[in-house]
Formats: structure tokens, C-alpha cells, sequence
């Protein structure tokens, strides 16, 4: 058996996005990388050639044919100082996605393996470069659209959470010493074990920061996946403008024909680091046409499925009956009115105060761009319930922490309970196991392999 099959197989993807850019990057990661090296590239300089973390200049050539494939600079990075702690080397090719693609054709032909999606990052987990709370900001970082989210992501990816919840296992360690000693000498386990200073200790450093960090993670989770909101309304009120005024752009057709907008228009906009689906819909009346009729379903649809709804009256032709019909369709919804088109009127909030009720109101000019921003913040401000919480600034966890941080409060509120109950040393052990696995979850130290599957299989291949 050769030493190549005995390790870790050596991996190789493109590690740009496809489509012709000025550079692409190749990465390989593995024991046979800079043998595979070797065989394909040709430096320019030979003295320099292949010293660990220098950029060489030279030739890709294939060695069976003696055929140029590309000019290049090659970098051999040795284990353990690289992204995947093994050894690692990036060639920057000119960025055509035929010339990359040859270029990890000879390097497979050479031993290496075409790497999975975020093969690389997971190598660089299970080597332990990265605990699992980082390896997963790498790819938030990748995927980020609004700057909170890339605020997010760099805070974890610099250990942020990763700290907190090394803060607050020192704690429960501390926490174990102590019970396991209680139980090896049950007959002064009293002495050993001060229930009262304990619960203290847990009250104070772990199950108040856990609930900061599941606060946190209630706060970003809007931060992190967005919402939905659908403007409704009837036709021609005005909901392809408004939609055209979020976007600062002309997106959507706008007529003064009544029934314009057929099928239903999606965007994200991001509403100060709020990331915001905004669709526009077919406007919803009676005695429509067969293809208006397949929009205003759609509209309906839509409806259904989103967060937040963004009710849009003709402010000059004021309430009538089929606004009164479309207020029936969404109830139970968080709504939000915007009297349309208030440069051809006087407008006046109490003539709609009773049909917007309780929800916000707000009065706009799609066409001229008036009331715009305050209409955002109205949005901003019903999403977050007037929370004007920062995402860019502290740890905020994602889903899963979330999910095990829970997990890990109920524990670390029963082993308080079992203190207080005097409950045996043994018993407490259990609860106070049932925290640690919590974080370990979170770091990646007990994450179990299905669940290590599911999160690297999201990464883009070459990451
Ligand atoms: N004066 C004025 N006219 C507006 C305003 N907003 C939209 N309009 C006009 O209203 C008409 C309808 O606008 P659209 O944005 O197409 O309305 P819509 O609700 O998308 O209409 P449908 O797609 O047919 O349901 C157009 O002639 C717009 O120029 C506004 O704020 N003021
Ligand atoms: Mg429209």
C-alpha cells in the first residue's frame, strides 16, 4: 500500500466563481500537493522555486504532451501554517473558466481528487484550525448580502461566540470537579459540595450568558434570514411604483392601466442591514381577465406565505368596498398601510384612521419619491417591534446555536433545581453533562457526523 492511500486523499477545486474574470485560483490541499506541483509547473526561476508561502512565476505545462496550458504564479504552502493545516497550493491562472478547468483536469490526472463543496474549510475543522462556529461564518461571509450580515459573520469568524461559550464551559468544568469529587466521597459530599455558592455560580456565569446569547439569536434571526413582505392592494393604486421607489430603480412596468402587473415581481432590498423580500403582486379585484385571474391567485399565494404585508391605498380615491374585501384577506397578518399618491390630494391621516386601525399609516408618493424613508423605518421598525438592537455589534447566533443553547438552559436550570433540592452528586452529573454537550455541539466538539454533513454540504465547491 502506497503512503497516498494510507492519508487523507489530496483535493483539488476552482476556487473562483465560474465566468471569465481577470484571475481564477486552483487549490489543492494534501500530502501529494506540491508533488502534483512539481509535475505540472514549470518556474521561471529555479533558485526560488517552491519555498513555502512565496508566489512563483512560471509555466502550467502538461507533462505528457510538453503542450503550455497557462502563465501563472503558484504558491506551495507547507503544513501546518495554511487553511487546511495540510500542506496547501494555490496556482492564479488567467481567470477563463476552460483554462482553469484544464488546469484541475492535469491535477486530478496526477492524483488528486476533485474536492466536494467546502471540503477545504472542513478539512480545515476536523484538523482543528477552526472550531464549527467558524467554519460556518466562513460561509456567511461568502453568502453575506447586507453589511449586518457580514458584520455577523466576522464577529464569529473571529471567535466571538466561539469565546463565550469557552467562558462559560470553563465554568461548568469547574462545576464537575467538584460534583465528581462529591461523589467519590459520598460521605462528605455536604462539605464538598456548597449547593448555595454553586447555584450562584451557575445562575450568574452560565444560565444568565446562555440567555443573552438565545436573546441575541431571537434578535438576529431577522438579521440573518431576512422577511417577506407583500404589497397589496387593488389595481392601480400604485404598488409597481412603490415597488420601483424601494428598489431606486425602475424594476416593475408601470401603466395607468388598471391590471398591469401579472404575474407577482420579487426583490431584496436591504433596509438598514434588514434584509426585505419585497413582492409585488397583481392587483386583487373581481371580474378580472383569465390571465390577471392566474396573477391575482399568485397575489393570493403570496399573500399567504408572507411575513409582513405592505396594504397600499389610493389615497385620492379613498376606501372603498374592495379595500374593505382585501383587509378580510389579511387577517392575522402584521400590516402596514401606505396612502398612495398624496401630491394629487390633501391628505390627511384621520380620513383613514379607522381603517388602518391599530397598524401603522403612513402617507407616500410612490411617483415622486415622498414618504419613502419614513415608510422604511415604519417597516424596519414593525419587523424588529421597535427593538433598535445593532446586529453589527455582539455575538449573535445562528439557528442551530440557538436550538443547543436552549437545550443546554433547560439543563443548566434543572442542575440549579437539583441543588436546591439537595439531589445526589451523581444525578447532578448528569444534568451538568447534558449543558457541556450543549456547547460542544455549538463548537463542533460532539456535533455528530449527519449534522457536520449538512452544514458543509451548503459551502460552494473550492471553499
Ligand atoms: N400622482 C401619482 N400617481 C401615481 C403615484 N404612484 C403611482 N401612480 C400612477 O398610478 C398608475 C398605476 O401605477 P402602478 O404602479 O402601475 O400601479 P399598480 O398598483 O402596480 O397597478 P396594477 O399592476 O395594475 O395592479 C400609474 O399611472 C402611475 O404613474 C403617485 O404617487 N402619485
Ligand atoms: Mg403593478
Amino acid at each position: 500500500m502506497s503512503l497516498s492511500e494510507l492519508s487523507e486523499p489530496t483535493i483539488a477545486a476552482i476556487a473562483t466563481p465560474p465566468g471569465p474574470g481577470g484571475i481564477g485560483v486552483i487549490r489543492m490541499s494534501g500530502d501529494l500537493s506540491l508533488g502534483i506541483l512539481k509535475r505540472v509547473f514549470v518556474p521561471k526561476n529555479v533558485e526560488k522555486m517552491f519555498v513555502s508561502h512565496h508566489l512563483s512565476y512560471g509555466d502550467v505545462v502538461d507533462p505528457e504532451t510538453g503542450q503550455m496550458v497557462d502563465e501563472v504564479l503558484a504558491v506551495y504552502m507547507a503544513a501546518p501554517a495554511t487553511y487546511t493545516r495540510e500542506d496547501v497550493v494555490e496556482i492564479h491562472c488567467h481567470g477563463s473558466f476552460l483554462i482553469l478547468q484544464q488546469v484541475l483536469s492535469l491535477l486530478i490526472s496526477r492524483g488528486a481528487t476533485l474536492a466536494s463543496p467546502g471540503e477545504f474549510t472542513k478539512r480545515a475543522f476536523l484538523n482543528g484550525r477552526i472550531d464549527l462556529t467558524r467554519a460556518e461564518a466562513v460561509m456567511e461571509l461568502l453568502d453575506a448580502t447586507t453589511s449586518a450580515k457580514l458584520d455577523m459573520a466576522r464577529n464569529q469568524l473571529g471567535g466571538g461566540l466561539y469565546d463565550q461559550i469557552m467562558a462559560i464551559r470553563q465554568q461548568l468544568l469547574v462545576c464537575r470537579g467538584i460534583i465528581e469529587v462529591a461523589i467519590d466521597f459520598p460521605d462528605e459530599d455536604a462539605e464538598i459540595l456548597d449547593g448555595e455558592k454553586m447555584i450562584g455560580d451557575i445562575r450568574h456565569n452560565v444560565i444568565a450568558p446562555l440567555e443573552d446569547l438565545i436573546r441575541s439569536a431571537r434578535r438576529g434571526q431577522v438579521f440573518r434570514e431576512g422577511v417577506s413582505v407583500v404589497i397589496l392592494g387593488r389595481p392601480n393604486v400604485g404598488k409597481s411604483s412603490l415597488l420601483n421607489g424601494l428598489l431606486r430603480e425602475e424594476r416593475a412596468i408601470v401603466t395607468s392601466v388598471p391590471g398591469t402587473t401579472r404575474d407577482t415581481i420579487e426583490e431584496i432590498i436591504d433596509i438598514r442591514g434588514l434584509p426585505v423580500r419585497i413582492v409585488d403582486t397583481a392587483g386583487i379585484r373581481e371580474h378580472a381577465g383569465k390571465v390577471e385571474e392566474i396573477g391575482i391567485n399568485r397575489a393570493k399565494a403570496k399573500l399567504a406565505q408572507a411575513d409582513f404585508v405592505l396594504f397600499l391605498i389610493d389615497g385620492p380615491g379613498g376606501i372603498s368596498a374592495e379595500e374593505l374585501e382585501l383587509r378580510k384577506l389579511v387577517q392575522g397578518k402584521p400590516v402596514l398601510f401606505a396612502v398612495n399618491k398624496i401630491d394629487v390630494m390633501d391628505y390627511e391621516p384621520a380620513d383613514f384612521a379607522e381603517f388602518c386601525g391599530k397598524s401603522p399609516q403612513f402617507g407616500i408618493s410612490a411617483k415622486l419619491h415622498l414618504g419613502i424613508e419614513a415608510l422604511e423605518n415604519g417597516l424596519y421598525s414593525l419587523v424588529t417591534s421597535g427593538d433598535d438592537w445593532d446586529p453589527g455589534h455582539g455575538v449573535v447566533p445562528n439557528v442551530r446555536h440557538r436550538l443547543s443553547l436552549e437545550k443546554g438552559l433547560e439543563a443548566a436550570q434543572r442542575v440549579t433545581l437539583g441543588l436546591g433540592q439537595g439531589l445526589s452528586a451523581d444525578l447532578l452529573a448528569v444534568d451538568l453533562q447534558d449543558v457541556l454537550d450543549g456547547l460542544g455541539d455549538i463548537i463542533g466538539e460532539t456535533t455528530t457526523e449527519d449534522v457536520l454533513d449538512v452544514i458543509f454540504e451548503q459551502f460552494c465547491l473550492g471553499k
